[in-house]
């Protein structure tokens, strides 16, 4: 083994978390090393989120990650909800006062703070993966890491874990020290990236009684599309055919409407989850992003709590810097918390009511028939989902 290195704050995890909040303390003269178990390559590619709240947006543009977002990004003033084979627009800007959101993948925002951070710091480690993070109730909590076939040590004044939900740093809390609550759903999502222009300029959320359909995009070439499929499905039992025509059904319309096809680059099923761990720190480590809270992906939440939480964090590490009183940083967990558990109950509500599942009664179809109509006549109803979905503003 050799002798520890030391840093002020050791971040475990490259993904959205990791990232933005190695470049906010590099940006307030904070020293940091972000440690990420993967390759670049890997980090880069993997698929996931798409829609950027205005306050990501916003984030991001501060701290110098906005340019290709900027240039590139699509901007939504809404989404289009299909139901009963009837349409029904929500207009954002309209109803929240004038909030957007902005199609940009992950991936991409992953590709510019990385870029950002390999050309002007702080140091970034790939192949790094923490085994172990000790001394959490210390003045010198440590992370134990393997890289390049060796195992070291990092101490740290504070270390953040930003590794996701399957990361390592939630359970070096005590088991009496956190309480996790939980929520599974009776299905997954096949996700699927297709090279052809999407079919409607914005998203469309279809509730169906085959099951819920998702039409996006990552691009003005590229869709992102997404069906509701059961626990445990093999993507090999979907071929493309097979994958259109359900798509085609799923959003079928009293009118004609059929989305272009083209060729699928990509298929993938994923498992959904609700999680909270509370709290969000203990002595001086902290969870921030999955590492803390999952919400399954039909509200778009994930990437921008993670945002939202490293966000408020940096901000309390600065004041700590500055000040030397811990007083932001105290508040961090209770903070996120409050508008975690919105984002979860959002993502609850837009799952249960979008999802039909198998076993659900012709009753319990009914009153999600009801609350979407609710949503389509009630200037209320439309306004409490559009503020969620385009997300409150960040304190
Ligand atoms: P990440 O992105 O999972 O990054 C964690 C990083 O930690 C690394 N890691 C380790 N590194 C070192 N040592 C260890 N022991 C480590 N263990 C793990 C991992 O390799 C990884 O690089 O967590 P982060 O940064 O908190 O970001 C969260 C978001 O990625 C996630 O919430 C979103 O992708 C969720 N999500 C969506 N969120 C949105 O806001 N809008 C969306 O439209 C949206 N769509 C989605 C989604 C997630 C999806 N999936 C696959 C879960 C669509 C999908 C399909
Ligand atoms: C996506 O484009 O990946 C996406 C968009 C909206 C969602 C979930 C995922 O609600």
């Amino acid at each position: 083994m050799t002798a520890a290195r030391h840093t002020t704050v050791g971040i475990i995890g490259a993904g959205p978390a990791g990232l933005l909040l190695a470049r906010l303390l590099h940006q307030a003269g904070i020293d940091c090393l972000v440690l990420e178990h993967r390759d670049r390559a890997y980090v880069e590619q993997r698929q996931r989120a798409g829609i950027l709240e205005q306050g990501t947006v916003d984030v991001l543009r501060a701290c110098g990650a906005g340019e290709r977002m900027d240039r590139e990004g699509l901007v939504h003033d809404g989404i289009e909800l299909r139901y009963d084979r009837r349409a029904h627009r929500l207009d954002f800007p309209a109803l929240t006062g004038g909030r957007r959101v902005t199609v940009y993948a992950q991936t991409e925002v992953v590709k510019d703070l990385i870029a950002l951070q390999l050309a002007s710091g702080p140091s970034l480690l790939f192949g790094a993966q923490a085994v172990a993070v000790e001394g959490a109730d210390t003045s010198r909590p440590r992370i134990r890491y393997r890289h390049a076939g060796r195992e070291r040590t990092l101490t740290c004044d504070y270390v953040i874990g930003c590794d996701g939900f399957h990361g390592v740093t939630r359970s070096a809390v005590p088991e009496g020290e956190r309480r996790t609550y939980e929520r599974s759903y009776p299905y997954s999502w096949l996700g699927v990236l297709a090279e052809v222009p999407p079919s409607s300029d914005e998203l469309i959320y279809a509730h169906s009684e085959r099951g819920f359909a998702l039409f996006s995009m990552r691009t003005p070439t590229v869709s992102r599309l997404y069906l509701q499929v059961p626990n445990g499905t093999d993507p090999a039992d979907w071929p493309d055919d097979r994958i259109w025509e359900e798509l085609e059904a799923r959003a079928a319309l009293d009118t004609p409407w059929k989305p272009a096809r083209g060729p699928l680059t990509a298929k993938s099923v994923l498992p959904m989850r609700s999680a909270v761990t509370e709290p969000m720190r203990y002595g001086r480590i902290l969870l921030a992003g999955d590492a803390a809270h999952i919400v399954p992906p039909t509200g778009a939440k994930g990437l921008n709590l993670a945002v939202a939480d490293v966000t408020v964090l940096a901000r309390a590490l600065t004041h700590l810097h500055h000040t030397g009183s811990t007083e932001l940083l105290d508040a961090y967990s209770d903070t996120c918390l409050r508008r975690v558990w919105r984002a979860e109950h959002f993502s609850y509500f837009m799952t249960t009511t979008l999802h039909t599942d198998a076993h659900q009664t012709p009753f319990e179809t009914r009153l999600q028939l009801s609350q979407l109509d609710r949503i389509a006549t009630s200037p209320h109803a439309a306004a409490e989902l559009a503020e969620n979905y385009t997300g409150l503003p960040l304190e």
